[in-house]
């Protein structure tokens, strides 16, 4: 099967080439079917980084988001122009970890249409987390776990792989960070067969993140009851 990883970018100068370098040279190693789709609504020359590594590589794409930007209407937009079989968000600071984008893909393979990563299950790796968000994510995710009556204790982390044929049929429309969450929460109620495993996880060493914890939490809400 093969995989689309899709990466959003938003002002990664110092990540985008390393990024790209890296995941691409560890999926090629392993000779795994892929491609990696780029989606960037930066400014400030991440876009002409991606633009050259794309020309350089057969199977890498580089698409400008839309207007105005979201995390959500990225990955979006990677969705509608990915052509693999399993759907990977990765995102572009490095933070998730390309061993576990390997489990997801034999999770997958195995007949799993969703897997889930969590940070905060035993065996979970997490390092330069700042404590304030890692708490507040951990609580709200608590939380969620109780309101959905699921055994996934991190609902709102992005990084999941997906069957292709599960975002077709959920069509996923939040335009921010709550995403992954509306696609876990909706395909949990569509009883697709999903599990969760625990992931590692590690805080950005360049830029800042464009996240907001504060304006996150009642978006974060809003999506799980409107869903519930
Ligand atoms: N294309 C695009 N990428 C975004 C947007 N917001 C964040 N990103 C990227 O998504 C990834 C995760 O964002 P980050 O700021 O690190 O969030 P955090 O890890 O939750 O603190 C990074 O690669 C960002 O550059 C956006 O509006 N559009
Ligand atoms: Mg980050």
């Amino acid at each position: 099967m093969k995989t689309s990883l899709i990466i959003p970018f938003k002002n990664e100068v110092e990540y985008a080439e390393t990024t790209m370098t890296t995941a691409y040279g560890y999926l090629s190693e392993r000779e795994i079917e892929f491609e990696l789709v780029a989606v960037d609504d930066s400014s400030d020359g991440t876009w002409d980084i991606l633009k050259s590594f794309e020309s350089l590589h057969q199977n890498v794409v580089a698409v400008r988001g839309d207007d105005p930007p979201g995390y959500g209407k990225a990955l979006q937009k990677g969705f509608s122009v990915a052509t693999g079989d399993i759907i990977i968000p990765f995102n572009g600071d490095l933070s998730d970890s390309l061993d576990d984008v390997i489990s997801y893909i034999h999770l997958i393979e195995d007949g799993y249409e969703m897997v889930f990563g969590s940070r905060f299950m035993a065996g979970a790796k997490v390092t330069d987390s700042t404590a304030v968000k890692g708490f507040l994510s951990q609580l709200g995710n608590a939380f969620f776990q109780i309101l959905f009556r699921t055994n996934c204790s991190d609902i709102t982390n992005s990084f999941k792989a997906y069957r292709r044929m599960v975002l077709e049929e959920i069509n996923p429309t939040a335009n921010g960070y709550n995403i992954g969450m509306e696609i876990a929460l909706k395909g949990i109620l569509k009883k697709y067969k999903y599990t969760t495993i625990p992931v590692a996880w590690s805080g950005r060493k360049y830029g800042r993140s464009k996240m907001s914890i504060i304006k996150s939490i009642p978006m974060y809400l809003s999506t799980a009851l409107r869903i519930r």
